[in-house]
């Protein structure tokens, strides 16, 4: 099999890098200055005068911060941060009984891909979701709101939900490919046992088209190879989902690199409406609770096709027409024709077998081998078929377009991009106009805070025939994947509406009390400029105490915070809402509690006690 014209030496290079773990080739030294010419271009296009609001937002993935990030673009700022997978005490996240019941008892997750729901491929602005990388979950976003709604997981049988999580194109499922492989029924084996007793796994989560609340479908067993960034087909791919792997070896040590001993690995096809068919038809085994579908017993879901060593991301195109293979450790780009696919599928034109999935031949259905540079990662689209891969190794951006399949421009970041995200970029109707290299390394391009920089994000303005970098700024550890999604499909509420029929929430002064029965305690406040009724909560110490609290200040922007002195609580209640903690008073004094989050001129004034009596 052959891959068009290889870079021999440059290839062996990069694997020689990976393997001496040192593949950032930038030099060290001052970054190189723009003329005043770009400077004033870049000015004019990324600017965005105070009191002007941005034309899109870009959600971010926040990565072991666990959090997601929402930033504005062109202007980068950095508007919110969404806690998900962490605690986060500034929003008091994590503390009040709704979060810390959605964390589940982690402290930490890490956050890989956000997905944007989807109507007809495109983005609605209705939810986001999000991967737990660490501990196999999934989070859903209300962007009503900006709140984390609903955690999933740990979902048994799979490990480390990495290449994830992507939407189908009307968001019946977000799907998760297992970057790690394990014994599926969760028992123990010894690494030897890994080629029989370890496996990958597809994971398909449904979701409410109403709520966004997401439950787990089916799980598909793969072969214990890794799984990298996927996609779901749209338009004439549509009911196909692609994946690639990385460790078609099936190494246990990966850092040997004995998984990148084999030329080629593979970009894997699912079709995944055939493996829903196959759980109405009942072809499934229920593990742990899971409903897991073998394809070895339900052939006709997976197919496999070549793909250039180790790739990294696949990306399908804007019409649905090809899904493209980003090489990483291959300098190329492979585009493959899902026609042709689905007619060698058809043809059952296959050149092998691998673990009972058929090996579509690649002669077939390769549409192109665009040669994009070193390092290719992911690929995004603009407008009129444009395409933008990333290439870590040589910190570029390169521009090629679907049909000429060639390199068109490029340009060089600073440094080390892995994903890029462009302006509604991986969506059936891209925007053109910006593109957002996402760097791992800032190294010297921001004032230096130490031995470890942040991340770097770049902007790119897309829209005339050469690139151009038109502003940056740093971020924290780490935008692994971002998408950008036009400003005014986002609605979200002001305030939250009054429920009077929450039985936790009062909404006037008069209803503030405290109740006891034997020693629990429930205390019925609420938080209005600027005071707490009740502002002396006595307990005894050992009482089991209960807060209810209600912001009845149905004002925008008008939070209150209720943070308790030594007692390791605080959080808060937005406009309209009522927010629960429950806590053991066991440490006898006088503990004052505080609004925590700025509310009014008074807002120093908003305080009160809590007495807890000794025994
Ligand atoms: S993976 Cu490709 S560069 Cu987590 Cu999205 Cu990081
Ligand atoms: Cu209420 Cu500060």
């Amino acid at each position: 099999m052959k891959f068009g014209k290889w870079y021999v030496p440059m290839v062996i290079g990069i694997i020689a890098g990976m393997v001496a773990g040192n593949i950032v080739i930038q030099p060290d030294g001052p970054a190189p200055t723009m003329s005043s010419s770009q400077i004033a271009s870049a000015q004019n296009k990324a600017f965005v005068p105070p009191g002007q609001h941005d034309e899109y937002y870009m959600f971010s993935s926040g990565g072991h911060s666990g959090q997601m990030f929402v930033i504005g673009v062109p202007s980068l700022r950095r508007i919110r941060t969404i806690p998900v997978f962490s605690p986060d005490s500034a929003t008091g996240y994590g503390y009040d009984e709704r979060t810390k019941e959605l964390m589940g008892g982690f402290t930490w997750g890490d956050a890989h891909h956000p997905s944007l729901s989807e109507t007809n491929g495109d983005y609605d602005g209705r939810f986001v979701f999000i991967n737990d990388n660490a501990n196999n979950r999934a989070a859903m976003i209300n962007l009503k709101t900006f709140h984390t709604e609903q955690i999933i997981g740990p979902i048994p049988n799979i490990m480390g939900p990495h290449s994830a999580v992507f939407v189908t194109p009307n968001t019946e499922y977000f799907m998760m490919g297992t970057r790690f492989s394990v014994p599926m029924d969760g028992s123990y084996k010894e690494l030897e046992q890994y080629k029989e007793s370890y496996n990958g796994a597809l994971q398909a989560i449904s979701v409410d088209q109403k709520t966004g609340h997401m439950t787990p479908a089916w799980q598909l067993k793969l072969p214990p190879w890794n799984f990298d960034l996927s996609d779901a087909g749209k338009g004439p791919s549509d009911g196909w989902a692609f994946l690639t792997t990385y460790n078609t070896e099936e190494a246990t040590h990966l850092l040997e690199v004995n998984a990148s001993k084999n030329e080629t690995d593979y970009i894997l096809a699912i079709n995944w409406k055939a493996a829903e068919q196959a759980v109405k038809d009942g072809k499934f085994e229920e593990v742990n609770g899971q409903k897991v579908i073998d394809p070895e017993k339900a052939p006709g879901i997976v197919y496999a096709v070549a793909a250039a060593k180790s790739p990294h991301g696949v990306d399908v195109t804007p019409d649905g027409k090809y899904f493209v293979g980003n090489g990483k450790l291959s300098p190329i780009v492979t585009a493959y024709d899902f026609e042709k696919f689905k007619q060698a599928v058809e043809n059952k034109d296959f050149t092998d077998e691998v673990r009972g999935i058929p090996v579509v031949n690649y002669n077939s259905v390769m549409a192109a081998e665009v040669e994009a540079g070193l390092g290719p990662l992911h690929t995004q689209f603009g407008t009129d078929g444009y395409a933008y891969t990333t290439n870590f190794v040589e910190s570029t951006v390169a521009k090629w377009k679907i049909g000429e399949w060639k390199v068109l421009d490029k340009v060089t970041v600073h440094y080390s991009p892995g994903h890029g995200s462009a302006a509604e970029g991986d969506t059936v109707s891209p925007d053109g106009k910006y593109f957002v290299a996402l760097n791992k390394l800032a190294k010297d391009r921001h004032l230096p805070v130490g031995p470890s920089h942040p991340e770097n994000m770049q902007l790119i303005d897309i829209e005339g025939d050469k690139m151009e970098i038109i502003n940056e700024a740093p971020i924290d550890p780490e935008p692994h994947y971002a998408q950008i999604i036009k400003a005014d499909k986002i609605n979200p509420v002001k305030i939250y509406e009054k429920d009077e029929n929450n039985p936790d929430a009062i909404w006037s002064e008069e209803d503030a009390r405290i109740e006891r029965n034997g020693n629990k305690v429930t205390v019925y406040g609420i938080a209005v400029r600027s005071r707490f009724y009740p502002d002396e909560i006595k307990v005894n110490e050992g009482d089991e105490v209960t807060i209810h609290l209600t912001n009845i200040d149905l004002d925008q922007d008008i939070t209150h915070g209720f943070g308790i002195n030594l007692y390791d609580i605080n959080f808060e209640v937005q406009p309209g809402q009522t927010n629960t903690i429950k806590f053991k008073a066991d440490k006898p004094g006088v503990f004052p509690f505080y609004c925590t989050n700025f509310c009014s001129a008074l807002h120093q004034e908003m305080q009160g006690y809590m007495l807890v009596k000794p025994k």
